[in-house]
């Protein structure tokens, strides 16, 4: 039995979409972010941790969001349509690349351009020319 747990507008959305390419039968139950924009304390009910995705499975509670990708390619994608071929080299580096690419070099990105965005619709409106002078907030 597959359960993910999903926050509005979060890296979890990477979930479900592979979840509904594998055709996987799973459980959702979506969280809303709070007036801070973060996630709400019931979340970590479900993990101490407290962020998205957190996805129950086969009786384990599992986090991070390319753990948890390799786990379904592993132990779900039955048509292998995912999975490299472990005799082929290039399919395995463009997989293993990009699944760490998304993780260790674009989310960061995301993150910080979210971040500038939020500090400057949030700048009380003496600050705001300040703050619309970030490069990143464009
Ligand atoms: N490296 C973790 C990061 C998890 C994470 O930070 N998730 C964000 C959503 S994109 C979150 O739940 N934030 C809620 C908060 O900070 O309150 C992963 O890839 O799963």
């Amino acid at each position: 039995m597959l359960h993910l747990h999903h926050l509005a507008n979060s890296r979890s959305f990477r979930i479900i979409w592979l979840l509904e390419e594998l055709g996987a039968d799973y459980k959702l139950t979506c969280y809303e972010r709070n007036k801070a924009y973060r996630a709400p304390d019931s979340l970590k009910q479900v993990h101490p941790i407290g962020n998205a995705p957190i996805l129950e499975a086969d009786d384990r509670v599992l986090i991070e969001s390319g753990f948890i990708i390799e786990y379904l390619i592993k132990h779900y994608d039955k048509e292998k349509q995912f999975k490299p071929d472990d005799n082929n080299e290039a399919a395995w580096e463009a997989y293993t690349f990009w699944l760490h690419f998304a993780e260790a070099s674009l989310m960061p990105l995301l993150v910080m351009r979210l971040v500038f965005t939020k500090v400057v619709s949030q700048s009380p409106m003496l600050i705001k020319p300040i703050s619309k002078k970030n490069p990143r907030s464009d």
